[in-house]
């Protein structure tokens, strides 16, 4: 006969709390990005990263020739497991999910482990720089932007913003360009709208939202490169801060710094990998940097 561990009739009050994110998105074995972010990310900062795979995929869509087996048919077995055993999250976070039918499956999560207190995050990964990644097209688009309707908070770049609200994608805009954006992803339902990859100066990068009627943004000093999986760095960083109590703005803050700072470090590496960046040897810098917002708030 099988042995099963039994639960513990009394929880360990210090052990239940540490906070618990749901993410659900792929796992890319080779690329660092998706899954092989969120959970080293997660959890150097201090927080339990419990993952829900979509899809396994040899590499992710950048490469040539990957391989793909499509999960979408163990997710609600794995996730009516969960309920039985009486598992919560403190925030549930989906990256990217690839297909239309794992849409309506994020979908069912949110339904089954949504409550008052725990947040909702999507970034709606699908495109970058004007385009749609190869696996979507815009059906996928407008499925994903009812998506964002279920959150608490969503944080498309503007690529995805475009395709989400029918805008017209520039490479040149203003920040009413942005504030009309970010009127627009906040008419599909999400409470908070953050748009990344925002530029509002010359030199600049960053963000910029709106919650609870009111603009913000912050801006730190553009790195010119571009790399693959830095939009899931910035959501990891983001939604594990949220969960460390450093607000809304001190967590864009802090992600924004740390995947300029990863950017910066995988720039000066003359034996960079092509495929992602080299946020496991900027880590270090992000749990100090994470110390130290928490004592300033
Ligand atoms: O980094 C986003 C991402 C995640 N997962 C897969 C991808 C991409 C971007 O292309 O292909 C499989």
């Amino acid at each position: 006969m099988g042995y099963t561990r039994q639960r513990p009739e009394e929880e360990n009050k210090e052990a239940a709390e540490m906070k618990r994110i749901l993410t659900i998105q792929d796992i890319s074995c080779l690329g660092k990005c998706s899954l092989t972010v969120a959970l080293p990310v997660i959890s150097a900062m201090g927080v339990e990263a419990v993952i829900l795979p979509t899809a396994v995929l040899s590499t992710h869509t950048m490469f040539k020739g990957f391989t793909v087996k499509d999960l979408s048919d163990q997710l609600i077995p794995i996730t009516d497991h969960w309920k039985r055993e009486g598992v919560t999250f403190d925030a549930i976070y989906t990256g990217y999910l690839g297909t239309e039918e794992e849409i309506a499956v994020a979908e069912r999560i949110f339904d089954e482990f949504k409550t008052d207190d725990n947040v909702v995050f999507v970034d709606p990964v699908m495109a970058d720089n004007g385009r749609l990644y190869p696996a979507f097209d815009e059906k996928y688009a407008a499925r994903n932007a009812q998506l964002c309707g279920k959150a608490d908070v969503i944080v498309p770049n503007i690529t995805e913003a475009c395709f989400m609200t029918g805008m017209d994608y520039r490479e040149q805009y203003d920040e009413g360009y942005v504030r009309e954006l970010l009127l627009r992803l906040a008419g599909l339902g999400a409470k908070t709208t953050v748009v990344t990859g925002v530029s509002l100066s010359p030199g600049k990068t960053g963000v910029m939202g709106l919650a609870d009627g009111e603009y913000f943004s912050y801006q730190n000093d553009r790195v010119d490169a571009s790399y693959h999986g830095t939009g899931d760095i910035f959501s990891s960083v983001c939604v594990g801060a949220l969960m460390r109590g450093t607000g809304l703005r001190g967590a864009m803050r802090l992600a924004a710094d740390y995947t300029a700072e990863t950017i910066r470090a995988t720039l000066e590496n003359p034996k960079k990998p092509w495929y992602g960046v080299d946020f496991e040897a900027t880590l270090p810098k992000l749990i100090a940097a994470l110390d130290k917002a928490e004592k300033n708030e």
